[in-house]
């Protein structure tokens, strides 16, 4: 069978966790799910082809004729919550130019199973992972129909909504390496990269700390063999000319023997790759020197508050102290260090942001992102916030029956407007200091480096706005407009 995968571009809601202008510079990403979907169902024997819309600017227009001269048989997409009325939009309008059946996965998939196929554009949902799923589901489209016995699906039959139960457990180990190859590898960058070509990759599954404010918590831990972690990373290498790597696991640290293994492997295997990874405040300083001896240029830790009590009333189980210890190891080891902060978080006061700021100024950190807490679908916070208002937002959301709003936040006093304003302010405060400017001007490479960095901070003091405003037209910064232009042309040329 011939699997179109469609990567659609997406644009700024009032409701998002970040402010525009970082959600603006963040980066352009490869769509990672979507490579694993579309390395599962290469092994199993079809084609696909993988349309990164958003990367290469295509227009819905413009994906039509691309899909036009691949002739799927069938159309996937990845939905989360958040940009799920966006992607079913660009759902509507290719399925009307291509009549074949769609397939939706991803996150939402495992909040919202039923309600999210409820669209008559959507054939298929995938709850869970794709390994078992999509090679049967595709067998099965291909042969008797039967969608019974397929694991882990939602499909439609006689006017109802079934759901087939899936294996419990998964064996992270068992899935081939994203299809890359699909993927304009020399378009992507994050924020901080420095080397070209910059991937993403994600070696473990769950976590099993419990912050209240995050969807992994406490899901299933499910790591990758070291060996083939690494295995992954001297493809990226060999096969896409990939030299930097942002390892997305929610954290990477869980388990410190399996990151010495890894570290180890790739000292042996003399890999030239510079890497970054999300942990907790929990490493020592001997993993922190094997890290950068392996090839770590940047930690990004969530600290997420200055405020001891706050740390402690969402669970994240660490002190201040063991924040300002790590901070100062990382850097004692050479590794750059970005925090991640929370404005707004449970019994959050102007007084305890000011405390945030104080301490996030403290720390010399490289980077430093603050984010306004969210009721994420399936946290505590979600569950208090449906408990309070009566009312399931996200549920509404992917109905179609909710508008992009700022959502309600009773475990603070502070109003939205002000939890808008205080992110706002701590990015300014934080990055108009000379001595920070200064030496963060010594540490760039390049004078596209100089111009991202340079763009992102003037625009966050003259056109972030102080209370979030949805932007139809937004576009994510992409700085190689040669390349952007190479890709879109062949793009054409092959339509
Ligand atoms: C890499 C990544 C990105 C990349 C690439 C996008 C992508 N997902 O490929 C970038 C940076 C672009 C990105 C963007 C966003 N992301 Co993101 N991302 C991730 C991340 C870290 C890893 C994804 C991954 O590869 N996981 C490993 C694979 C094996 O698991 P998987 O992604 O679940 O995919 C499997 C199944 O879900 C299923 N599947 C997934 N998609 C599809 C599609 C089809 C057709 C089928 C059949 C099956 C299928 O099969 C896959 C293989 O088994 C996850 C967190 C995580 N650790 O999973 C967040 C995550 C998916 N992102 C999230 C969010 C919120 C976003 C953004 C909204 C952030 C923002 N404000 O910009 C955007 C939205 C993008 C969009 N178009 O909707 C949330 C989603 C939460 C939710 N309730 O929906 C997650 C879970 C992180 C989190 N905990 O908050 N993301």
């Amino acid at each position: 069978m011939k699997l179109a995968l469609v990567f659609n571009p997406f644009s700024y809601k009032i409701h998002e966790e970040n402010l525009r202008i970082v959600q603006k510079y963040f980066g352009m990403f490869p769509p990672l799910s979507l490579a694993w979907v579309a390395a599962i169902a290469e092994k199993a024997g079809h084609t696909v082809k993988i349309i990164d819309a958003r990367t290469l600017r295509l227009s819905k227009e413009e994906t039509v004729d691309q899909l036009k001269s691949f002739k799927p048989d069938v159309m996937g997409f990845m939905m989360t919550t958040y940009m799920f009325p966006e992607t079913l939009g660009w759902i509507k309008h290719l399925k009307r130019e291509i009549n074949v059946p769609v397939v939706i996965g991803g996150y939402n998939l495992r909040v919202y199973p039923v309600e999210s196929v409820m669209h008559d554009e959507i054939d298929f949902g995938v709850v869970e992972q794709a390994y078992h799923t999509v090679p049967a589901l595709l067998r099965e489209l291909e042969g008797s129909r039967n969608y019974e016995n397929v694991p882990g699906l939602v499909y439609k039959k006689a006017g109802e909504i079934k759901v087939t139960p899936h294996p419990q457990k998964i064996d992270f180990n068992l899935f081939p390496f994203p299809a890359r190859h699909l993927l304009p590898n020399d378009l992507y960058a994050e924020f901080p990269t420095e080397r070209k070509n910059f991937s993403v990759m994600v070696t473990s599954l769950g976590c099993p700390f419990k912050c209240s404010f995050c969807e992994a918590g406490g899901t299933p831990y499910s790591p990758r063999d070291p060996k083939l972690v690494v295995d992954e990373m001297e493809e990226c290498y060999h096969k896409y000319g990939i030299r930097e790597i942002d390892i997305f696991d929610y954290n990477f640290t869980v388990d410190k023997k399996r990151t010495f293994e890894i570290c180890r492997e790739i000292k042996k295997r003399n890999l030239d790759i510079l890497w970054a990874c999300r942990s907790r405040v929990d490493v020592g300083l001997d993993l922190l020197y094997e890290m950068k001896e392996a090839g770590c240029g940047r930690i990004y830790y969530g600290i997420e508050s200055g405020c001891q009590e706050i740390l402690d009333r969402v669970h994240k189980e660490v002190t201040l102290d063991q924040i300002k210890e790590a901070v100062k190891n990382t850097k004692k080891a050479g590794i750059r260090t970005l925090g991640f902060f929370i404005i707004g978080s449970p019994d959050e006061t102007k007084i305890t942001v000011k405390q945030t700021l104080k301490f996030a100024k403290s720390l010399d950190l490289d980077y430093v992102q603050f984010s306004k807490c969210l009721a994420k679908p399936l946290t505590p916070l979600w569950k208090q916030m449906v408990k309070n208002t009566g009312r399931d937002y996200w549920k509404d959301w992917i109905l179609g029956e909710a508008k992009d709003e700022p959502l309600p936040r009773a475990w603070t006093n502070l109003t939205n407007e002000e939890i808008d304003d205080l992110t706002k302010d701590a990015y300014i405060s934080f990055h108009a200091r000379l001595p920070f400017l200064f030496r963060s001007a010594l540490k760039v490479r390049s004078f596209h480096e100089f111009k991202k960095k340079f763009m992102g901070f003037w625009e966050m003091i003259f056109s972030q706005e102080s209370i979030s405003q949805r932007d139809e037209k937004f576009q994510a910064y992409h700085g190689d407009a040669k390349r952007l232009a190479f890709y879109r042309k062949i793009a054409k040329f092959k339509a």
